[in-house]
């Protein structure tokens, strides 16, 4: 159960504040989602999208998801009180923006924190667009324009350790992947088949300042383990959306959803570009029809950070964050986790 805790003024004056416990909803008094889980100054931030009451089409291009605005959760330690400090950053400060607030992350480089986000341009294309702040829980200040090339939805960050900053991104339908196969954007593409190679998601270098590619934007390759690009009819392990980079023994782990077959899984390689040979499952299926993740490490320890429709009864645009303990065999093979026991 969530306890409401005695709170410290300044989460009183911002937010709301909840005893953190694995495995349950970390916020239960606004609906969150795709949680992006990052460690500043020895605490815990947790950027996500906030899912409204919407009563928009449920369908596959996603119109059920209209959020509006971002919150950032924070916990000092994974079992203290977790905090909602509020809203950091809202579409109606984003001048390119239309609708549609999906699946943000942040970065900081050099004292200041940068808001990664995906979100509908007025003709309606996914744009990807950054806004920067002072302080980790912001408030943000969003850039006039999204990001030059940017296109489809959830950025997924990764710096290195030279300091090189890497975006990962891209989803499958509603994310409109399929529609920037040429570089260009095709509003109605021929439906790929399932023995083709599937589509994988795209990655760039940032550039210094962190507001443009510095590089031109690469497909990343997932392969099983003979070597052969993974099929788009293979559902339970071809790329769908919610990239993740994380390293791990000098590894680099791309980890993602297989949307349709509802799984997070992983694929290793030895360089942030790939290519990445398919491992396997970190989370089974849980409540809804998203699953959306994010991998931190914190005091020695490896948590993932996740969402389900629990908290709703399972309405799938009514979602809630969560937490649990990840972790790795003795060969570095991430521990399959199963949403729903301890
Ligand atoms: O929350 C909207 C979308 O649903 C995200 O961008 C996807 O990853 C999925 O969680």
């Amino acid at each position: 159960m969530i306890k409401l805790v005695s709170a410290s003024k300044a989460s009183l004056e911002r937010g709301f504040l909840f005893m953190a416990k694995q495995n349950e909803p970390l916020v239960k008094h606004i609906y969150t989602a795709d949680p992006s889980a990052r460690v500043f100054n020895g605490k815990i931030y947790i950027y996500t999208s906030h899912d409204l009451e919407h009563s928009g089409e449920d369908n596959d291009n996603g119109d059920q998801y209209q959020m509006e605005d971002y919150h950032v959760l924070t916990l000092d330690d994974i079992d203290a009180p977790c905090a909602d400090n509020g809203e950091i950053l809202n579409m109606r400060d984003v001048p390119w923006v239309s609708r549609q607030m999906w699946a943000p992350d942040c970065v900081e480089k050099d004292g200041k924190y940068y808001l990664y986000f995906p979100a509908r341009d007025k003709d309606g294309v996914f744009r990807i667009g950054v806004a920067i702040s002072d302080s980790p829980a912001g408030p943000f200040k969003p850039e006039p324009d999204f990001i030059k090339g940017s296109h489809s939805i959830d950025p997924g960050l990764f710096i290195d350790d030279d300091g090189s900053c890497y975006i990962y991104f891209g989803g499958l339908w509603g994310g409109q992947l399929e529609k920037w196969q040429t570089g260009e954007f095709v509003a109605n593409p021929a439906p790929i088949p399932e023995d083709a190679d599937a589509l994988g998601p795209k990655m760039a270098r940032l550039s210094p300042d962190m507001k443009s590619f510095a590089a031109d934007i690469k497909e990343i390759k997932i392969i099983d383990e003979n070597g052969n690009p993974i099929k788009a009819g293979d559902e339970d392990r071809r790329y769908f959306e919610d990239p993740w980079m994380h390293k791990y023994n000098g590894k680099y782990y791309l980890s993602y959803s297989t949307g349709t077959t509802h799984y997070i899984v992983y694929a290793t390689g030895d360089s942030p570009e790939g290519p990445f040979i398919y491992q396997g499952r970190i989370l089974e299926p849980v409540i809804g029809w998203t699953t959306h993740h994010s991998i931190v490490e914190h005091k020695g320890k490896w948590y993932l950070f996740y969402h389900d429709s629990s908290l709703s009864g399972g309405i799938s645009h009514r979602r809630c964050v969560k937490f649990r303990e990840l972790k790795y065999d003795a060969d570095g093979r991430i521990i399959t986790m199963k949403p729903y026991e301890e």
